[in-house]
């Protein structure tokens, strides 16, 4: 090859590399996957949505808020079934990542987020607390809540309420010792509290009794961005739905 058509190639392997068109393999660069939006199937009143809709306020993430029409029976639909075979809101779907529990996906949306180190701190120990904190509230908490005061299902017997009770007794308890409910900061399992014992507010049930619980219910809503706006507002929906169901019974 003649000195002028070497010199020709380069010029050219440089002007077509410049604009991009053929990069060589060895200079290939890493190619980042785009990280596609997260879709969050939900309804504004249902508590468990609440505590999504606060994970994401929290995390300053954007996502793709889908409103399932559980009234149409939307969640029964084939298409939503293959999302969530529990037929339940919250589900999230990110590129095919499938998620159908509430508090699992405020563990991932955490895990995903630049910011999730503040809410779900990767030490081992944190985690166990907060997780402890998180099936405190999926096993006993809300589930005592709902046998007293669930939408058209609550029984306020004395029995109910008595669990109820103890198990706020306990909450109190952890948040005596923690300043939070599993560590000395805001994390998940608190936002997921938040949505559980704000349910009181709706029913009129007082927890003045509980001083622990009131300074930290006053301190975590402040933490909240928006809270205002988005949980308060899907709290109030929550108290219409409690309130004409209390009318059926
Ligand atoms: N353990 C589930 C419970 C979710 C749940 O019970 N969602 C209710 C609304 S609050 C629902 O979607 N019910 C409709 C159905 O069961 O078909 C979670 O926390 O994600």
């Amino acid at each position: 090859m003649s000195r002028t058509v070497q010199i020709l190639l380069v010029v050219a392997l440089a002007a077509v590399e410049s604009q991009g068109w053929w990069v060589p393999p060895c200079k290939r660069p890493t190619q980042k996957p785009k990280s596609e939006k997260i879709d969050l199937y939900y309804i504004p009143p249902s508590p468990p949505c609440r505590m999504i809709m606060m994970t994401a306020d929290v995390l300053g993430i954007d996502v793709n808020w889908i409103y399932v029409d559980l009234t149409k029976q939307e969640q029964l639909k084939p298409e939503y079934l293959k999302i969530n075979p529990q037929h339940t809101v919250p589900a999230m779907n990110h590129s095919g990542f499938t998620l159908g529990e509430s508090r699992a996906i405020q563990a991932y949306l955490a895990s995903n987020s630049p910011k999730g180190g503040t809410i779900y701190p990767n030490d081992i120990k944190k985690r166990a607390k907060i997780e402890e904190m998180l099936y405190f509230d999926v096993g006993r908490l809300y589930p005592q809540f709902l046998a007293c005061y669930g939408i058209g299902t609550g029984n306020q017997s004395d029995a109910n309420k008595a669990k109820f009770a103890e198990s706020l007794s306990m909450l109190e308890e952890y948040i005596t010792r923690n300043g939070w409910v599993a560590t000395n900061q805001m994390t998940i399992a608190d936002l997921s509290l938040l949505a559980t014992v704000t349910l009181t507010e709706a029913v009129g049930y007082d927890i003045s009794g509980y001083p622990k619980t009131t300074e930290w219910l006053a301190k975590a809503k402040l933490a909240v961005p928006h809270y205002n706006t988005t949980s308060q507002t899907g709290l109030d929906l929550w108290k219409g739905l409690y309130q004409a169901g209390l009318q059926r019974n």
